[in-house]
């Protein structure tokens, strides 16, 4: 369409009549949500001439999205996830409030109300051959002091890249736990060394980002909700080191602090110190949380997640 209407008076006043600004019901809020995007909307059609043949693709995408239960994973992808983190650091920084283990995205593939366990736990249900990982650390607040009762909810991929409950194949909660650190502030757990993540490759996400020329590969990471009474909710994860996409994430994730070394080792006398056989992999890892007298700020944010509520 190359003539361009868009700011015409008649068109402004018909995107005020579609978005609910002339009647005096409904949320204020979302009718001046939908007007902007109405807006903005025919803003693009005008200034880059929008075919129809290509807005009817644009509406069939978004039906494939929904089908496939991909919008989570394309605005990881489209790096809109990883947007929110950098304001939500701008924020904190003008606050005050800065300091500790880095947030970084959630991501799509959360469960809630994975089984709980006191300071130690196995994720792994024993089916997949993957290499045994003994992970441990601390979480402690910004002066050092251990956080005793902190929630460690952690999640991640098996080795072939793919999450318990989305990947129906896996059991209930393989790969997911809930882990109270002790006294001490101290958690641990046994699992397997995950592999990174790539998109479907027959999915609509995948398909939007071959038409950006862009992978839609994560590396091996493991996913953490660091949670205590009197402290601030942090949403993290850590990245695997010498992994091949480490700094070439598709949704953007990395940080430089959330990388963890991970040991590889093949000394049997260790392995059976460790009460295993074999090649096995360690990582140490501490979280530092900020002290948080807000109710509001020790939860985490509104989601809509698998299983909760
Ligand atoms: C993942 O495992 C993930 O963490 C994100 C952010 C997107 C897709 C898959
Ligand atoms: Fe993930």
């Amino acid at each position: 369409m190359t003539v361009k209407i868009a700011q015409t008076e008649g068109v402004q006043q018909f995107l005020k009549e579609a978005s609910g600004q002339l009647n005096d019901a409904g949320n204020p809020r979302v009718k001046a949500l939908v007007h902007r995007i109405l807006k903005d909307t025919v803003n693009i059609i005008d200034e880059l001439s929008v075919t129809p043949e290509e807005f009817w693709k644009a509406v069939n995408y978004l039906n494939e999205l929904g089908a496939r239960q991909e919008a989570g994973l394309l605005v990881a992808g489209l790096g809109l996830e990883h947007y929110l983190d950098l304001v939500m650091d701008a924020e904190d920084e003008e606050a005050g409030k800065s300091g500790g283990t880095p947030r970084t995205i959630e991501g799509p593939l959360y469960v809630a109300g994975a089984p709980l366990s006191k300071a130690e736990a196995r994720l792994d249900d024993g089916t997949d051959a993957g290499t045994v990982l003994f992970m441990k650390g601390q979480v402690k607040d910004l002066d050092g002091k251990p956080v005793a009762n902190a929630i460690v909810d952690v999640w991640h991929a098996n080795t072939g890249g793919t999450y318990s409950y989305f990947d129906g194949t896996q059991s209930e909660f393989n790969l997911r736990r809930r882990i109270e650190t002790d006294a001490q502030g101290n958690y641990r757990f046994r699992s397997i060394v995950p592999s990174g993540y790539g998109c479907p490759p027959d999915g609509p996400t995948q398909k939007l980002l071959d038409q950006l020329g862009r992978h839609g590969q994560r590396p091996a990471h493991i996913h953490f909700f660091i949670s205590a009474p009197g402290h601030r909710h942090l949403t993290t994860q850590i990245n695997l080191s010498g992994e091949q996409y480490l700094h070439d994430d598709f949704a953007y994730a990395t940080r430089d602090e959330l990388i963890a070394d991970i040991r590889f080792s093949e000394d049997p006398a260790a392995a059976r110190a460790q009460g295993v056989e074999g090649r096995f992999a360690e990582i140490d890892f501490d979280f530092t949380v900020q002290s948080s007298d807000a109710a509001q700020e020790q939860g985490r944010m509104e989601r809509v997640r698998a299983l909760e509520n």
